[in-house]
């Protein structure tokens, strides 16, 4: 395994101060580089769908997410999407945000374009564009990517294949069929199995970040594919519904799961042994330096070109990198000796 998904230390301690101390972040003096950020903007924060409890912590106050980040650094902040994960759902919510007045808007892409017909209109008028979690590469100012997208799909295959022996017949449930971040994970996931010749990828079936439609499709799974030996999930809501239909006796430790789930939905299913191991990122921590990139690109603290650098507040000094994305940190591996030390 490699050495990025070593770190747990460092990691862990960030979670914590997300989880307990957003909101006691002492105000900005004039010293620090974010007395530059202007006060009273309009962001808005929007996520793929509401209801999804991964965005929860991304977004909340109460999780040190990026509204908290926006309390504190003086700004109007909202939370606002529609409730499926598509852009059909999610395209009026923008366009509201846009007429209201918004000067920034944090989204995580349902999809790479159809969003970017009204974001480019926005931006045109000065309105900032921030991606989060999921891009759409052609019609924002920054990116914000929670972890090298190589390394998660190269790692989740890598898990998977230690607890299968490198071989036998696996699926992917993924979130929605257009989702840019769970299409480039795949990719990446694709590339990998190269390198385990008895590992073989039957299908990737879609739930579209929907428990019901989640669940259907991983039983669908089970029976069109009797010989299936292990499961991906890259969404924390395809994980969470695969580890409840695999919670029986007949699939518990005989069909492996991993994928990206939280540590407080998934506690359950790896202290009884349907889940073994799986990662994720820090969301509060993702939805918290988003708000900071977007509020100092509407401040014109910084401006989003490869090798500029911009305070994150509590997280540190951020640096933009190639294709105008900002790398917040590694992925972390929660498994039974660890999972109990998480709460979000
Ligand atoms: C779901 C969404 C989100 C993804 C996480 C891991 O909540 O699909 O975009 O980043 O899972």
């Amino acid at each position: 395994m490699k050495q990025y998904l070593k770190r747990p230390g460092v990691w862990a301690a960030s979670v914590a101060v997300a989880a307990t101390t957003a909101l006691a972040v002492a105000p900005l003096t004039s010293a620090s580089a974010g007395s530059t950020y202007k006060t009273g903007l309009k962001v808005f924060v929007i996520p793929k769908n509401l209801g999804n409890s991964y965005f929860t912590t991304s977004d909340s106050v109460k999780s040190g997410g990026a509204l908290a980040a926006l309390k504190t650094l003086g700004e109007v902040g909202a939370e606002t999407s529609g409730t499926a994960a598509t852009p059909a759902s999610q395209l009026p919510i923008i366009q509201a945000d846009i007429s209201k007045g918004a000067n920034a808007l944090l989204i995580s892409a349902t999809d790479p374009t159809a969003l970017c017909p009204t974001l480019k209109q926005a931006m045109k008028k000065g309105v900032v564009v921030v991606t989060y979690d999921s891009d759409a590469p052609t019609c924002r100012s920054l990116f914000i990517n929670q972890a090298s997208t190589e390394a998660i799909g190269e790692s989740e295959v890598s898990l998977l294949a230690s607890e299968i022996g490198d071989s036998g017949q696996i699926a992917i449930v993924s979130a929605e069929a257009s989702a840019t971040n769970q299409n480039a994970w795949i990719g990446y996931m694709k590339l990998e199995l190269k390198k385990f010749p008895k590992m073989s990828l039957a299908t990737v079936v879609y739930g579209n970040d929907d428990p019901t439609t989640a669940t259907q499709v991983t039983q669908g799974l089970l029976s069109q594919y009797p010989n299936l030996k292990g499961i991906i999930s890259p969404t924390t809501v395809g994980i969470l519904a695969a580890a409840q239909v695999l919670d029986t006796a007949q699939y518990r430790g005989k069909i492996a799961l991993t994928g990206l789930g939280t540590p407080d939905a998934m506690k359950k299913y790896v202290e009884d042994g349907t889940v073994k191991a799986f990662e994720l990122w820090n969301p509060a921590n993702l939805g918290y330096l988003a708000a900071y990139a977007a509020v100092g690109l509407a401040s014109h603290a910084f401006t989003a070109k490869a090798g500029a650098s911009f305070n994150g507040g509590k997280l540190g000094t951020f640096k933009v990198g190639a294709d105008k994305t900002v790398l917040l940190g590694p992925p972390y591996v929660f498994n039974k000796a660890n999972i109990n030390k998480f709460n979000f």
